[in-house]
């Protein structure tokens, strides 16, 4: 029989410990069906990074997989990373399949935003896609809220039990989500990407509920996916993330970390006002033309990018484009953190890697007066 990791859902092998899945061959022939490969123990037990190549098709296969035995989609977003959390895949799978929406990490954002407000606007943002959920929860594992409202709402529209089948791009939440529910540290968790390798089936105790977890895909056009992977964990927030105010005339330059340089290019005298937002550890920077170019060259002064990956990112072809987002409008850099304007219009040209999306949308948040 196979046996297969709780944790990460790959299949056991007790043969080569270089190879995913091993596990010593006197532990793998034990009667123990809580089995935890090598990797996962030390993802758990000591936070190591220890990174398996997924290609597009590989997640592919294991969500087509597992969509067949499921009724009704589980779609994970990152509130702090909606844009990001996007894929035309998953949006495809719920264009036709059932689902209540989780919208995870509220933990991040600034206090004064209401749970229902999000849910709405998240609606709204869905409906642009051509997706109408049964529902949208909006939760945060890190600190339980919102959790017993995913339950209710499973039970309310599956009353004799249903498999549920989780899915979003990697990190979003999905495994911490189901550790949640089922009340039990068991599938693994960790801050970097590309956890869960297999789709791992578990049942909720006590109910007809069974959630599968699958691995997340990496979506496109993230900008937090052109650095190392030290720099990735600066990007994605672990706490609430920073806002910054800023009323600037024309030809200042904002420097968002040394990945993205925006140059204000409003001609009126009324400046424009706007708000960003990105992780704490991301550098916010206003200057001038000539400063923003010894800047870019500092990673002392602006990052990430860090010394170690600089080099790389800035081989990336980059692209000059300007933008015009309005009052009431964001620009969002994938992956990355977004801009809100309070007084616009807001006229910027931006300069960034091409490989990255930079996209405008209704405001999520409105700076505060
Ligand atoms: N701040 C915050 N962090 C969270 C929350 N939920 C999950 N995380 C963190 O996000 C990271 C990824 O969590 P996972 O549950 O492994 O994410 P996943 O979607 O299963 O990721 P993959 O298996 O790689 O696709 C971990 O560092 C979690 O601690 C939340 O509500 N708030
Ligand atoms: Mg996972």
């Amino acid at each position: 029989m196979i046996k297969k990791c709780v944790g990460c859902g790959i299949e056991l092998q007790g043969s080569n410990s270089n190879k995913n899945g091993y596990l010593p061959e006197s532990v793998l022939s034990s009667d123990s069906k809580e089995l935890l490969c090598q990797r996962c123990f030390k993802i758990k037990n000591y936070g190591q990074y220890i990174p398996v190549k997924m290609t597009r098709d590989d997640y592919r296969l294991e969500v087509k997989k597992s969509i067949n035995e499921a009724q009704v989609a589980i779609p994970v977003f990152d509130i702090i990373d909606f844009e990001g959390s996007f894929d035309d895949e998953i949006l495809d799978i719920l264009r036709e399949m059932d689902s209540i929406v989780v919208i995870n990490k509220l933990d991040l954002i600034p206090d004064e935003k209401h749970p229902s407000e999000v849910a709405d606007w998240v609606k709204k943002r869905l409906g642009e896609e051509g997706v109408a959920p049964l529902d949208v929860a909006i939760v945060s594992t890190k600190n339980g809220y919102g959790i017993n409202g995913i339950f209710k709402k499973i039970r309310h529209f599956y009353p004799e039990g249903v498999t549920a089948l989780v899915l979003g791009v990697t990190n979003v939440g999905k495994s911490s989500i189901i550790n949640r529910l089922i009340g039990a540290k068991r599938v693994t968790v960790s801050k970097f990407p590309g956890t869960t390798l297999k789709s791992i089936k578990t049942n909720i105790p006590h109910t007809n509920i069974t959630l599968i977890d699958t691995p997340g895909l990496i979506p496109e056009g993230r900008f937090s996916d052109l650095v190392c992977h030290e720099c990735n964990q600066k990007i994605i927030p672990a706490n609430e993330i920073s806002r910054k105010t800023y009323k600037v005339s024309k030809d200042r330059v904002i420097l968002l970390g040394g990945m993205i340089k925006m140059r204000v290019m409003n001609e009126d005298e009324l400046k424009p006002i706007f708000s960003l937002y990105a992780a704490k550890e991301v550098t916010f920077h206003e200057t001038n033309l000539e400063r923003a170019e010894e800047l870019l060259t500092r990673d002392d002064l602006v990052n990430p990018p860090c010394s170690a990956c600089k080099d790389d990112y800035n081989k990336n072809k980059m692209v000059t484009e300007e933008f015009v987002v309005e009052t009431g409008e964001e620009l969002v850099f994938k992956g990355l953190g977004w801009l809100s304007v309070k007084r616009g219009p807001l006229v910027l040209e931006v300069t960034y890697p091409e490989y990255g999306e930079i996209l405008i949308r209704d405001a999520f948040i409105k700076p505060k007066r």
